[in-house]
Formats: C-alpha cells, structure tokens, sequence
C-alpha cells in the first residue's frame, strides 16, 4: 500500500463525504468492488470523529445511458462515444428506489447531514458529487458546501478510481482543500483506472492520506 500522511484531527471547517457507501459496489452487488464492504468499520470510526458529514448515493434511472444493456451490442466494460465524450459502459446499478442502490447495511454514519444524490439525469452519468459528466451540470453541491462555510473536505468511499476521484478533482477546482483517505476507500481498477486516478489526484494537489 502507499505510504500516506496520517489524518490529522479534524477542524470545524472540516466536512468528511462519503462516497457512495451502497450494495451494489459491495460484495454480490452488480457492480462490486472488490472488498468494497471491508473499509465500512473503519470508515464509521473516521466519520464518529467529524462534527459534519455528508453522503453521495449512486441514484440511476432504469434505461439509465451509462448501463451497457442500453445500448445493443454493447458490453459492460467497453467504453462508447456519447454527447459528451467518451463513456464507459456499465453493468446495470444503483438503480433508484433497489435494495442495490440503497446504502449497506453496516453503514453506520447517523449524524450524516445530507445525501447528495447523483446520476439521476437519463443521459448524463455522473461520477463527481459537484459535476456531471458532460462537465457542465453543476449539482449545487460546491454552493452549499460553499454557503455553509466549509473549507477542507475530506473524501472516502468507493469507488476510489471513479466517484472519489473525480469528486476530489472537482472540489480542488471549486477551491476547497481536499484529501481522499485512501485506506478508507477502494478502487474499481478497470484497464489501469486506479494509478491513474491516484497520479491525476496527486499532480492536482489533492492530499492522500490513510486514516
Ligand atoms: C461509480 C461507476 C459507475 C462509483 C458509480 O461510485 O465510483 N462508478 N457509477
Ligand atoms: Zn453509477
């Protein structure tokens, strides 16, 4: 594993999101992680130690476009062409209102503020809790991150090499400090998506620590 800098005790202006905690991305779900569950203990005792918390939910529409079964001929995996650049497909998931898409059980964060949720326009996927993936649609959460007077945001969950990466790259770029904690989160890793992910955040200026 990396060697990280510690995660320091957090400050009021902190907020810690945690990304994506839901049984589709864990163990038997349609699109697992691998040990997506096992980061669960550990990531309930970070989140007992911040006064905020938010959580992001993976929240699709069924026909969703970044699913494979949406476009004949397509596989899970492949990555195709849409309005907005390339997209990989995906095994149906997170589907709205499934026991896939609701978070798993043995998450236990109640002092949770929020749930963003994302992912629910038809034909726009949304990896990052600020920005859609047409890189355009905004979900509001920067403002109200903004307006509630947080600087540092902290960010765990699954999957690191999607929705956390791309959530710390989009916060860096609405102006707040940002560290993923490694050791809470777990990667996807299709075709070498997990070094690139942890380069661009490291070139970025996003901090990786473990916790
Ligand atoms: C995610 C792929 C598709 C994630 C969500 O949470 O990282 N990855 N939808
Ligand atoms: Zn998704």
């Amino acid at each position: 594993m990396t060697r990280s800098p510690a995660l320091s005790p957090p400050a009021e202006e902190d907020i810690l999101l945690i990304v994506d905690i839901q049984n589709d991305f864990c163990p038997g779900g349609a699109l697992a992680v691998p040990q997506g569950d096992a980061i669960i203990p550990l990531l309930n005792r970070v989140a007992s130690r911040f006064a905020h918390v938010g959580l992001t939910q993976d929240w699709h529409p069924k026909g969703h476009l970044s699913f494979a079964s949406s476009h004949p001929g397509k596989r899970p995996f492949e990555t195709i062409e849409v309005s907005y650049g390339p997209q990989i497909l995906w095994p149906d998931h997170c589907v709205q209102g499934t026991e896939g898409a609701a978070f798993h059980r043995a998450l236990d964060v109640p002092h949770a503020e929020f749930v963003l949720r994302k992912g629910y326009h038809p034909a726009i996927d949304s990896y990052s809790a600020f920005r859609e993936n047409d890189r355009r649609t905004q979900t509001g959460l920067a403002s109200y991150l903004r307006e509630r007077g947080f600087a540092r945001l902290r960010l765990c969950g699954l999957a690191t090499d999607f929705c956390v990466s791309s959530s710390a790259l989009d916060a860096l770029d609405a102006g707040f400090s940002v560290s993923v904690i490694l050791n809470a989160s777990r990667g996807i890793d299709v075709g070498g998506s997990l070094e690139k992910a942890l380069a661009s955040m490291r070139e970025a200026g996003v901090s990786l620590l473990n916790a």
